[in-house]
């Protein structure tokens, strides 16, 4: 059956290469992000490979008036989500405590914990009507232990861990799936975002060792979905073979 999935953070690494996913298994989406240009370049994108219908709602998911406008304004057939990945998100900066930046803590809060909410507010009553849904929502490696100088990013992490499980207990009796799928270390322009630009930092996360790539999260995530009715998966933790917890790498 052709389905209806709502993506947010579809702009580049996990929300695209889930994207592709769903698109290649037939299903219509709605795909969200800030930077227009890239999101309608993948929206074309998916369209001409897939021949799918695809729906892209550029705007900040910090905002809750932007989010309530994407989601109202929706015409009448794509207000029928049957998935919401709640993916957008990012890690802004890398320091110790007593010298973290207050920008940094409120665009991680922000994005992480309080878009995720306002995504859900708003598509969980749709699906709460229908009587069917699934809600996947992308933590972390970084929502379940800490790591020097995670502070801020990790708690926005155990936020997202809590409100998962609050989310399946509150939607158990309306049908609907609540999942978390936490990945360890990926290559996406996620470590670009978090040290603000300097490609070589960036780069050198990922070096000596194997990262998970989007692609894999995207096949895990989609494989959540494609379980009988009466199976869920609540939570999984999806890391390299290479990284055994949140510190420990085996780097050649
Ligand atoms: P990317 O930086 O590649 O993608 C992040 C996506 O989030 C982009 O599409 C970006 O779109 C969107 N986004 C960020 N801020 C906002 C905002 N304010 N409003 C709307 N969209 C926003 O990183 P990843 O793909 O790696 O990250 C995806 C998720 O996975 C995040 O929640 C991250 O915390 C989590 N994660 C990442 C891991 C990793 O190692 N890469 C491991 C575990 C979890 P745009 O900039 O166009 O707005
Ligand atoms: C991203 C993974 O370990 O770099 O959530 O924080 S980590």
């Amino acid at each position: 059956m052709v389905k209806i999935v709502l993506i947010t953070g579809a702009t580049s690494g996990f929300g695209k290469a889930i994207a592709i996913k769903f698109a290649q298994n037939g299903n219509n989406l709605i795909i969200t992000g800030r930077r227009k240009e890239l999101l309608d370049e993948v929206a074309k994108e998916l369209v001409l490979s897939f021949n799918i219908e695809v729906l892209p709602r550029c705007f900040d998911i910090r905002k809750p008036e932007e989010v309530n406008e994407a989601i109202h304004t929706l015409p009448e057939k794509w207000k029928k989500i049957d998935i919401l990945v709640n993916n957008a998100g990012l890690a802004v900066g890398l320091n110790p405590i007593h010298e973290g930046v207050l920008d940094d803590w409120e665009r991680m809060l922000d994005t992480n914990v309080k878009g995720l909410l306002y995504m859900t507010r708003l598509v969980a009553p749709m699906m709460v009507a229908r009587k069917k849904g699934h809600i996947i929502n992308i933590g972390s490696i970084a929502g379940r232990e800490l790591y020097p100088m995670g502070n801020v990013y990790c708690a926005s992490k155990f936020a997202v861990d809590a409100i998962t499980k609050g989310t399946r207990i509150d939607l158990l009796a309306h049908n609907i799936k609540v999942t978390q799928i936490a990945p360890g270390a990926a290559e996406t322009e996620f470590s670009l975002v978090r040290f603000k630009g300097d490609k070589e930092r960036a780069d050198n996360f990922y070096q000596g060792y194997k990262p998970l790539t989007a692609e894999d999260v995207a096949e895990v995530v989609y494989y959540s979905t494609t379980l009988p009715d009466h199976v869920n998966i609540n939570d999984l933790v999806l890391m390299p073979t290479a990284q055994a917890n949140a510190t420990y790498f085996h780097k050649k």
